[in-house]
């Protein structure tokens, strides 16, 4: 960047922070972007007076509101929640709801805000939005998680429709989440439709969306090593969370001759010295996916356990991280990079600090952002919205074969858009690659 694209982007950060204050995860994804796009913007005469790159990070609008839901004592409790609805120029509305006590209107309007570039680079036809609440699942019955799931879609469900803004699963919130609010969606409007995604496969929902993230993301890392000349194949690779992503992306790991060597969660490490196995995979994804229990309380033989250690201190060639944002530091990135990591592949969306991704940066790690590599999950969402359309579904290996053809088209696009002095800067590939055709479209639009 000269001097200045310098000044032009502390300028106009310096306008987004006073008109977003204290919303640091939100700031942090603009600057990220901004920074990408900006020595391109700056050049474009038309989009700087449309002032595309302002309009762009102004939500169209967020829905806020109370959910009030009963406990099983007949305690009357109340959450907050929110639907950021950021951008729907390419499609409508589409992104996850996220049910954690961290969620807040900073959280969402980052996630809102990465979605819109996310979805762009699908190639669908999709718009970005986020939404969620600060309830915390944890702890909670099954009758409670359900009534609040009725309470939420109470109101969300007039802000909602197939062509209007379509929601899905992300923390907290997967399969059973989705079946709560679909049936208290359909009962409210009487009428089934394709409403949201992520839904059970005998009523509505797609072959392979439940993989679809992880699996996308390792068929991404795929790309960009074989892009450098390397493959996954024996490869050591540390995993961060144990839910959706995680899970998925060790299984598809183990099946490419990769090996996970390690899942997290928030109380602490797993660790395989020599590699995950499938079958302690399967004792894991039971554990996670029906028991909703927690890694600490799991034995299994030769897997050792660290308390509140994550796993970025384990030898390792490639680092996954699929928890949350923010959870790998410059600190970690230092560990991973003295231990000889040679890519990060991110599956949650921005884990990692704008400081880590310079240090990989600066130290020639080769760095995929979620906005690209986690991008399967939502891609599978839209090929789920697709076949509810047409009142179709498709088998699983048709599904997974565009899911593949996706990603390698998303990784193809990073190269041409973010390849500068024969290397490939992945985040800036892809933020320009996103932001272009979602500027087009609103500059094509006029003054809406
Ligand atoms: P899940 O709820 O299934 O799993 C989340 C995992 O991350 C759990 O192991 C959880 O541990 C851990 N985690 C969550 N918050 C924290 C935290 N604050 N500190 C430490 N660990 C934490 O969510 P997903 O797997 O669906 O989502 C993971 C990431 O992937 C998120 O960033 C999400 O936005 C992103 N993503 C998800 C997609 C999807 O299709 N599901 C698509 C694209 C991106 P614990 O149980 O202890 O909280
Ligand atoms: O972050 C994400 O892309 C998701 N949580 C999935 C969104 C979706 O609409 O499938």
């Amino acid at each position: 960047m000269t001097e200045a694209e310098h000044t032009e982007l502390r300028k106009f950060m310096r306008g987004l922070k006073k008109r977003n204050p204290y919303q640091s995860e939100f700031q942090q994804a603009v600057e990220e972007v901004a920074t990408s796009v900006l020595p391109w913007y700056l050049k474009q005469d038309a989009y700087r007076k449309a002032e595309i790159l302002e309009r762009i990070t102004e939500p169209d609008r967020i829905i806020s509101f109370r959910v009030t839901w009963e406990t099983d004592s007949g305690e009357i409790r109340a959450n907050r929640a929110w639907r950021v609805q950021f951008n729907n120029c390419l499609g409508p509305y589409k992104g996850g709801l996220r049910f954690h006590p961290d969620v807040n209107e900073s959280v969402l309007k980052f996630l809102g805000f990465e979605q819109i570039f996310k979805n762009s680079l699908t190639g669908l036809p999709m718009g970005g939005a986020k939404g969620g609440s600060n309830f915390n699942p944890k702890g909670k019955s099954e009758r409670e998680v359900m009534r609040f799931c009725y309470s939420l879609m109470t109101e969300l469900h007039r802000h909602i429709g197939e062509d209007t803004d379509v929601p899905a699963g992300d923390i907290g919130v997967g399969g059973r989440e989705i079946s709560y609010l679909f049936g208290q969606y359909m009962r409210l409007e009487n009428r089934w439709s394709g409403v949201l995604t992520g839904k059970g496969l005998s009523f509505g929902g797609s072959a392979v969306r439940t993989e679809a993230t992880g699996w996308g993301c390792v068929y991404f890392c795929e790309a960009m090593l074989e892009h450098h000349g390397e493959s996954l194949n024996g490869k050591t690779v540390a995993i961060s969370g144990s839910g959706n992503v995680a899970l998925y992306a060790a299984q598809k790991l183990i099946e490419k001759g990769a090996k996970p060597a390690t899942l997290s969660d928030s109380g602490g490490l797993l660790h395989f010295k020599d590699g995950m196995t499938v079958e302690q995979l399967e004792i894991i994804r039971k554990w996670k996916e029906q028991d909703r229990g927690r890694l600490a309380d799991l034995q299994i033989k030769g897997v050792a356990y660290h308390e509140s250690k994550n796993p970025w201190g384990v030898d390792c060639d490639v680092a996954m991280p699929c928890a949350t944002q923010n959870e790998l530091d410059h600190e970690d990135a230092q560990t991973l990079i003295k231990n000889g990591v040679i890519a990060v592949c991110e599956g949650a969306n921005m884990p990692t600090t704008a400081e880590a991704i310079k240090a990989f940066r600066e130290n020639g790690v080769l760095h995929a952002p979620g906005k690209a590599s986690n991008a399967g999950g939502v891609a599978v969402s839209g090929l789920e919205q697709s076949q509810n359309a047409m009142r179709i579904s498709w088998k699983r290996n048709e599904v997974d074969l565009r899911l593949k053809a996706i990603m390698q088209d998303i990784h193809d696009r990073c190269v041409e858009e973010g390849v500068k002095d024969g290397r490939v800067n992945y985040v800036d590939g892809a933020n320009i690659a996103g932001f272009k055709k979602v500027a087009t479209a609103m500059l094509a639009y006029g003054a809406i």
